[in-house]
């Protein structure tokens, strides 16, 4: 026994031994190494490298942005063709779907409040009524609009009004987005049966309408597609932002919840999945599947999927990437991202293994005159080169200059210049 453990103890060691004189002999190369090369490698050098150069070869497609696919910085335009009543609050149009191109036009679907009077706010939802909105988002109904060349936009009217009570969506149907499946097209959407904020924040699940053309007639369902997910749940008590995509001859609906406590409320997404159009989808056993943003905003790239991830969350500010739909990875850092964004996706219901990415889209600014009290949001456009298929130098550029109103719209609070003068550090 004595006999075993000696020898036990001389073979740790001489393993010891060998592994110090291993690392003190890297070392010794590390230490003799050339200064890393004038013209930054493209492919990744076979040299010693800190960690923060290691992982500009792994974790991204190309140690330059410009030559990163899925980098980009975003333009926005103004669309020619809505009214909002001076932004008075009493008009809003706000979370456009995905734009789709049908019989030479553009068609875009999103959230439009008409009401008396702007939202009192969720805080004072208990003040909302039948006439006077909680949110931004409450007494709404779901319009669409179309377009020549994606920049004038002429409204054709009401998609999806709210159904009659007690049907789902009676107090507010918003958030939707298009699905094309065999032929028909399917509108998945926010259903509210109550006031947002007055049962604490949102409460609603996803239902869809159907027709044969994106012109309609469109056909509810009258029924709950995507439930919240159970007490004690992350997805308990929202599904927010449905956004359908075609992969694997499957409906995969990325979609948003808002959990835990205010004033920690954490913002996540999850994938649901279906055969059917109509249901039932199975919520995926790792959701959440992306930890940050707010809106869903996705398109097929090469074998995988993308994702715009803004707003919420530790890795907001990002594009992020799942070549197997679910696991997704962060592919570039960006700015200035587009709020809600709904891209054109040519392919998005194609099925497609080699996914071409996108260029352009609808998104929203909200609250745009900064009143509170006259809260209403407008949509925009923005253009973007997230695509295999244009090369647009511009808008790979990594340093954007901004105004200085940009910067200063961030002023200090008077509270906040206060502290720091009475606080200052000597
Ligand atoms: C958004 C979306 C959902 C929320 C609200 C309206 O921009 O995430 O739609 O419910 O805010």
């Amino acid at each position: 026994m004595k006999d075993s453990i000696a020898l036990l103890f001389l073979f740790s060691v001489v393993l010891f031994s060998c592994k110090q004189e291993k690392n003190s002999s890297e070392q010794e190369v590390v230490k003799n190494q050339n200064g890393f090369p004038f013209h930054l490698p493209e492919e990744k050098p076979n040299r010693a490298m800190s960690s923060a150069m290691e992982r500009i070869y792994t974790d991204y497609s190309s140690p330059r942005p410009q030559n990163n696919e899925l980098f980009s910085q975003f333009k926005y335009t103004e669309l020619e063709g809505f009214d909002y009543n001076n932004h008075d609050g009493t008009i809003s149009r706000r979370d456009p779907s995905k734009t789709i191109f049908y019989n030479g036009k553009y068609y875009v679907w999103y959230t439009h409040r008409e009401t008396p009077v702007p939202p009192v706010g969720i805080p004072n939802a208990a003040k909302s009524s039948d006439t006077i909105p909680s949110s931004d988002w409450d007494l709404a109904d779901i319009y669409y609009a179309t377009s020549e060349d994606g920049f004038t936009w002429k409204e054709q009217g009401v998609a999806i009004p709210r159904p009659p009570a007690p049907n789902v969506g009676h107090r507010s149907v918003t958030t939707t987005d298009i699905l094309e499946w065999k032929g028909k097209y399917y509108l998945y959407y926010q259903a509210f049966s109550v006031a947002s904020g007055k049962n604490g924040g949102d409460d609603c699940p996803v239902a869809v309408s159907y027709a044969d053309s994106p012109d309609g007639p469109w056909t509810a369902a009258n029924k709950i597609v995507i439930p919240n997910g159970a007490k004690g749940e992350w997805d308990m008590n929202s599904i927010h932002d449905p956004y359908p995509l075609v992969h694997d001859g499957k409906i995969y609906i990325y979609y948003k919840s808002d959990f835990d406590d205010r004033p920690e409320l954490v913002r996540m997404q999850g994938l649901a999945i279906a055969d059917n159009p109509l249901g039932p989808f199975t919520k995926h056993p790792l959701n959440p599947v992306i930890t940050s943003g707010h809106e869903t905003s996705l398109f097929p790239f090469k074998k995988g999927v993308a994702a715009l991830v803004y707003k919420d969350g530790p890795e907001h500010n990002t594009v992020q990437y799942a070549e197997d739909w679910v696991n997704f990875e962060i592919a570039s850092i960006t700015e200035l991202m587009p709020y809600a964004a709904a891209p054109h996706v040519p392919d998005a219901f194609t099925n497609t293994k080699d996914g071409r990415g996108i260029t352009w889209g609808l998104a929203h600014f909200i609250n745009v005159t900064g009143d509170w009290d006259k809260f209403s949001s407008k949509l925009v456009r923005f253009d973007c080169d997230l695509s295999l298929d244009i090369d647009d130098p511009e808008m790979k550029q990594h340093r954007v200059n901004h105004a200085p109103g940009v910067y200063f719209r961030q002023g200090l609070s008077e509270k906040q210049k206060a502290d720091r003068i009475k606080n200052r550090s000597e």
